[in-house]
């Protein structure tokens, strides 16, 4: 047999789901504070020995399935050009695209050079990491990444300017999508080189637009970079936070996984994603603030779907919310490790 995570994801029947946890490495755990305490995020990002460290935090005190690299998705408008600051209110861009005039691709060059830095991170990680704990890398989806370029800041995640900017600027945004998908397939390309054993795209604001907007400007761009990863025999996991019933149209040249949001039951996910596609969620992410027979009530629903579904990865329909009581987190874990998931 060989690892439970990767198994799952070439579709082999395991004794139990996969865990791990989006965001499971910067919100929940108590030996992340305190590293954060004593540094930035930009200074930890960077520093390939504390990245690495902190990568596989998670591993050591969540017990969980797999590693995800500690970066994050606004690296790519920053090897664009864009200052980029992160701020206890959040990440703040210098200018955002808002407060430019046409063309906006102006103002961007590609700077791959940029995100070199992630690379060292990425071997630290490989030469620390025990040989089967798997090492997620990530980006973000075209559309997320364009929200925050767009609107500038990230304590606002309504994004208000976005679909207007969009609606306006139909040909412009078709360029910037290039442009950022462009830099981001150099950029999964450098992963996979350095040793990446998965990858997930975060298109966390994928509901922001219709879906028929968000197939037309934004799916080719997740198809190009769902089938780099397929030529490199990397298994791609696709979470397009809010786009509802639109998953239907999700073929599996896109993806192998699809991240399923909280806002949708697994069962209904189920009979929407095409049968070739597995599924990755859901638990909701302030289920975890309850007391523990809520926990236990959302848990038992998802044992009902995992007995029968062996194409799934248990993990949170959104990334865990600051301030997450960890005690709930290390439950949760260990109820997914122990649970006899009577399959067969
Ligand atoms: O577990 C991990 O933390 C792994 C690394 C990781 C990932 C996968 C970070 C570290 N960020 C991300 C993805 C990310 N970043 C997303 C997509 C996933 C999601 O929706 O949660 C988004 C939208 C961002 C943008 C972002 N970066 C924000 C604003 C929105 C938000 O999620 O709050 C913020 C505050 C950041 C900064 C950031 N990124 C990561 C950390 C640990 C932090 C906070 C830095 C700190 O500790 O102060």
């Amino acid at each position: 047999m060989g690892n439970i995570f990767l198994d799952t994801l070439k579709g082999k029947s395991r004794e139990r789901p996969p865990v791990w946890y989006m965001r499971q490495a910067g919100r929940v755990l108590p030996s992340y504070c305190s590293l954060k305490a004593k540094h930035s995020f930009w200074e930890m990002m960077r520093n390939p020995e504390l990245a690495a460290k902190v990568t596989m935090l998670p591993v050591n005190d969540l017990d969980v399935d797999g590693a995800i690299l500690f970066s994050d998705i606004l690296v790519i408008p920053h090897a664009l050009g864009m200052g980029l600051e992160f701020t206890d209110a959040g990440p703040v861009f210098e200018l955002s695209l808002k407060k430019q005039a046409p063309p906006y691709t102006a103002s961007l060059k590609s700077q791959p050079e940029k995100l070199n830095y992630i690379y060292d991170v990425i071997r630290e990680t490989v030469r620390i990491k025990p040989a089967d704990i798997p090492l997620i890398g990530f980006c973000g989806g075209p559309l997320t990444v364009l929200c925050y370029m767009i609107e500038g800041l990230g304590t606002r995640t309504d994004f208000p300017e976005v679909p207007k900017f969009i609606y306006k600027n139909k040909r412009e945004v078709a360029k910037l999508v290039d442009l950022i998908t462009e830099l981001s397939l150099t950029y999964m390309e450098g992963q996979i080189n350095n040793g990446i054993d998965i990858f997930q795209l975060f298109e966390t604001h994928a509901g922001l637009v219709p879906a028929e907007i968000y197939f037309e400007l934004f799916m080719p761009a997740v198809e190009k970079l769902g089938k780099y990863a397929k030529e490199k025999n990397i298994p791609f996991i696709y979470f397009p936070k809010g786009l509802g019933t639109g998953i239907e149209r999700i073929t599996p040249d896109i993806c192998d996984f699809i991240s399923i949001d909280w806002q949708m039951p697994l069962p209904d996910a189920r009979k929407l994603v095409h049968p070739e596609i597995g599924l990755q969620g859901n638990l909701d992410p302030r289920v975890l603030f309850a007391g523990k027979e809520e926990i236990n009530f959302a848990l038992d629903k998802l044992y009902e779907f995992g007995q029968k579904e062996y194409r799934w990865i248990f993990n949170l329909g959104h990334g865990f919310l600051p301030d997450t009581p960890y005690e709930n987190a290390r439950y949760i874990t260990n109820w997914v490790k122990t649970t006899n998931w009577n399959r067969r």
